[in-house]
């Protein structure tokens, strides 16, 4: 878990970490429980084999046979007090007089940083040159900012340097070996030259280069010898250790998914339908329905559609067989989101469009009805904007398995620790020639080169939350059942759950839209 989690996570976690679901019934009930009570509820809900939790579960909680009376006591008490009640009153007030946050406020959203048709490579090896020194000139510039790491040497001057003195170099990892001992042994190279880099040392540094990946650009201090640094010490350019947060003066919020998946026949269209429904004010409780009405962004984080083709014979485990079809569902689907939530569209590596990164956004001749809805954006992959003055850089996120790889004790069924390494490392996609596709652009538009408060990712199917360093990260899951593929590669996803992240304080609610009981 993050540094710092919101109160409806750490509930959310503590039912999850006992394979206890919360649905959307049942958070506003919980509300009515005192949070010492909820070992007991959950000893109570596991020994009934519950998995999704509803709200009469709840209320069986409440009445079982006087046992908890003291939590039926606080239920009283609690809805006794006159300022829940109030509350709720205020709420129902609100909705039934139509008053919608949402509505009554313009979406203020800007996009920065992003890739367009127009600025497209043809994929040269200038280009390569090209990208590689956009991304070297930039880190160069993180470095020099701060402080701990402002000085450096070119590594030409490095090498003519006396031996044994102490050196600071900046430089891209070339390659990356072991000794026979085990030991690391990198190549660094910059735009003056290339020296190998030894690491050595204690237990901390063994564990801190662990995380150095091929094709990234660190930071390195070390003794110089013949040809070769003496590594001490490196840094990643990273987020700061702190900062001020930018925040929306208004209290809306945003709302992230990814991996729709329309047109699998796993796809749970059920669920999706409730969450649209949700999102029009017309279920859930109260709260919910309060919750709802303020949000101004839905953000989708790609594979909006299965695709066709994306692997060997897929036609089987298709709905809609034609990818027109499947977009036009997608259509119709997003057309029955309020007209005043602004509709963030990104692509993943099920879309039609090309699948190197940064990815186009989707191609419009497949979904003209998309681009023709007033309050839809689509945007590429990834994609760097303002959501009232809060930035959030959102991403398919198929770099995860090169972390998974790269990294040992990054596994591939939890996102938050390759989320956490790429905004260590300030980059969506530093591996070259990994899993992910890369498309050589003049610019790298895969890079962090902003502090942002919101980062979202999404395929692996599995939602995850957490904050670095001020900066929420959240996989957003996705509304696909476990595939023959995942099962094999024992994924096991976690369908229908939608965070949602308040632009003023940075708190972030879960809500569930899928249960297994019953259908979906
Ligand atoms: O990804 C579908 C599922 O497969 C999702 O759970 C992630 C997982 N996946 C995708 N790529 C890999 C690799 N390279 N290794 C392990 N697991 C992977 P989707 O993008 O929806 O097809
Ligand atoms: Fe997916
Ligand atoms: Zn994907």
């Amino acid at each position: 878990m993050g540094e710092t989690v919101s109160f409806n996570e750490e509930i959310n976690s503590q039912f999850l970490n006992n394979s206890l679901i919360l649905t959307a019934d049942s958070i506003e009930s919980l509300s009515l429980i005192e949070k010492s009570k909820y070992q007991e509820l959950i000893d109570f809900l596991k020994e009934k084999n519950k998995v999704f939790i509803e709200d009469k579960d709840i209320e069986d909680f409440l009445k079982d046979n006087g046992k908890n009376e003291n939590a039926l006591l606080v239920k009283k008490e609690r809805s006794e007090k006159s300022d829940i009640q109030d509350y709720s009153t205020k709420i129902r007030k609100s909705i039934n007089g139509r008053k919608i946050p949402a509505k009554e406020h313009e979406a203020e959203i800007k996009f920065t940083k992003n890739i367009k048709q127009e600025n497209v490579s043809e994929g040269s090896i200038e280009d390569f040159i090209r990208l590689f020194n956009d991304r070297y000139t930039k880190m160069k510039r993180m470095f020099k900012e701060r402080p701990s790491t402002r000085d450096f040497m070119p590594i030409g001057d490095a090498l003519r340097s006396k031996k044994g003195e102490e050196a600071s170099v900046v430089g891209m990892i070339t390659e990356k070996n072991e000794s026979k001992k085990g030991n690391l042994i990198l190549t660094v190279e910059d735009d003056t030259a290339r020296i190998k880099v030894f690491f050595s040392g204690s237990k901390e540094l063994d564990e801190k280069v662990r995380h150095i990946m091929l094709d990234e650009i660190i930071w390195i201090k070390g003794i110089l010898g013949d040809g070769i640094i003496f590594g001490k010490d490196f840094e990643f350019p990273d987020l700061p250790v702190s900062r001020e947060l930018c925040k929306s003066e208004v209290d809306l919020c945003s709302v992230h998914i990814s991996d729709i998946h329309v047109g699998s026949n796993a796809f749970l269209e059920k669920s999706f339908l409730k969450f649209i429904k949700w999102l029009n004010l017309r279920m859930g409780s109260p709260a919910q329905r309060e919750l709802a009405s303020r949000v101004k962004y839905l953000v989708i984080a790609g594979d909006l559609v299965e695709g066709v083709g994306t692997y060997p014979n897929q036609e089987h485990d298709l709905e809609i067989l034609d990818i027109y079809g499947q977009y036009n569902r997608l259509y119709e689907l997003l057309d029955m989101v309020p007209d005043w939530i602004r509709i963030i569209v990104s692509p993943g590596n099920h879309d039609a469009t090309r699948s190197g990164e940064p990815q186009l956004p989707v191609e419009r001749q497949y979904a003209e009805k998309i681009y023709e809805l007033p309050n839809v954006d689509m945007v590429p992959n990834p994609s760097f904007f303002e959501m009232h003055g809060v930035k959030t850089v959102v991403y398919h996120g198929t770099s995860i398995y090169d972390f998974v790889e790269g990294i040992a004790g990054v596994g591939h069924d939890k996102p938050v620790p390759a989320m956490k390494e790429m905004l260590r490392k300030r980059h969506l996609a530093p591996v070259y020639g990994g899993k992910t596709p890369i498309s050589p652009e003049d610019k790298d538009y895969l890079l962090i080169d902003n502090y942002p408060e919101i980062f979202h990712t999404g395929h692996v199917h599995v939602n995850g939350y957490g904050n670095y360093r001020g900066t929420t990260m959240i996989n957003s899951g996705g509304w696909q059942a476990q595939t023959d593929y995942q099962k094999m590669r024992n994924i096991m996803p976690t369908p229908g759950r939608v965070p949602i992240f308040d632009l003023k304080t940075h708190k972030l609610s879960i809500m569930g839209f899928y249960s297994d009981n019953g259908g979906e």
